[in-house]
């Protein structure tokens, strides 16, 4: 079925039709194999020496009603970060005027909502105006939204709304409880149903099984249309969290979950997200192999560390690598 896999998307089509086996061969290939077959299939949809660059942003602060175990920003964790109100706008928009003098051309602006409230959208719009003005891409992630919601961010000209599946349906609530799979699927339905590219991904290194990385990407790759970006974050071990001390995933799985993420979502650029601050310069190589064509970039991801934007910088002349746009 590999071959399959491989033919299918050398011919171009999309599948939205993955069962958990087919998916699970992969995994299972050599890694060679895998990730030569995730590179070619890479260079039939993009360039292959070009990374798309985001920039992220904190504008709300901690204080979560939900109990994500892997988040810093949740109030039912002790995790020791001070909360903050939401960001002046004029605040938001001159950090996103910065990252763009960096090289970003995308500014994702985070907020530690369960969903936003009604007053909140106001400033949240201004935020994605003034961004949008500066000629960048504008990425919210603002939890669960309702339509009306949607709506406003839509007439606001919002290129990006990230929505993360986290994990396997079978394995999310030994993630969190405050809150369904099927809500997150809600809110990504609506996202995408009026116009707004849709960001969703996961996380790796959560104790989960292979079978749950395999059946998360399953749950991307067949929604009726695979998300233009695919974040693949590696989680952050944050003190205090039910997670802060989970076993090290071995990074080849984690690579190897690029790879097929590569394989299911051909046209779809895959972001290597959270995690790169403590990833050896070998194992993002291997990332970028596999078929990642995305990163976060800046010294900070939400709360925590990111790799250093010189370390950047070198890692993409040393790789020949040149940021998108
Ligand atoms: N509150 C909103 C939500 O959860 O949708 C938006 C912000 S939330 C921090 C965005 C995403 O960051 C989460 O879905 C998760 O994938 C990622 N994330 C948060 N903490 C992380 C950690 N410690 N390690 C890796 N990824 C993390
Ligand atoms: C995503 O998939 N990863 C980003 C972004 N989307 C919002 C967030 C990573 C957060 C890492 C932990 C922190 O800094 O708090
Ligand atoms: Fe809140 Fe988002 Fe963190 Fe979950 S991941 S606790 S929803 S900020």
């Amino acid at each position: 079925m590999n071959q399959t896999a491989a033919a299918t998307a050398e011919k171009g089509d999309l599948r939205h039709d993955w069962n958990l086996e087919e998916i699970e061969q992969l995994f299972a290939l050599p890694f060679n194999d895998l990730l030569f077959q995730a590179q070619q299939i890479h260079r039939q949809h993009f360039e292959p020496n070009t990374v798309q660059v985001s920039t992220l942003i904190n504008i709300k602060t901690g204080g979560c009603a939900e109990d994500c175990g892997y988040c810093s920003q949740s109030a039912h964790f002790d995790t020791g970060l001070a909360r903050e109100a939401l960001m002046a706008v004029d605040e938001v928009v001159s950090a996103a005027k910065t990252a763009q003098e960096g090289g970003a051309t995308r500014f994702c602006m985070g907020a530690a909502w369960r969903k936003p409230r009604t007053n909140d959208m106001d400033l949240v719009i201004a935020m994605i105006k003034g961004v949008k003005g500066l000629g960048m891409e504008a990425c919210v992630t603002l939890g669960m939204l309702e339509p009306e919601q949607v709506q406003q961010l839509k007439e606001a000209g919002l290129d990006y709304y990230n929505h993360n599946i986290d994990t396997s349906p079978e394995y999310y609530d030994k993630v969190v409880t405050t809150r369904k799979f099927a809500d997150r699927i809600d809110t990504i339905t609506r996202v995408r149903e009026a116009g707004i590219n849709v960001c969703s991904g996961g996380i790796l290194g959560m104790g989960e099984e292979r079978r749950d990385r395999a059946a998360m990407l399953q749950e991307l790759a067949n929604l009726p249309e695979h998300p233009g970006s695919v974040p693949i974050n590696l989680l952050v071990k944050v003190p205090g969290t039910p997670l802060g001390d989970t076993p090290d995933l071995d990074i080849f799985e984690f690579i190897r979950t690029i790879a097929v993420a590569r394989l299911m979502m051909p046209a779809s650029y895959v972001r290597l997200s959270a995690g790169r601050e403590t990833m050896h310069d070998e194992a993002q190589a291997l990332c970028f192999l596999a078929g990642a064509n995305s990163l976060f970039y800046g010294d900070k991801l939400l709360t925590t560390e990111n790799a250093t934007t010189d370390h950047d910088k070198a890692l993409f002349q040393r790789l020949g690598i040149q940021a998108e746009g």
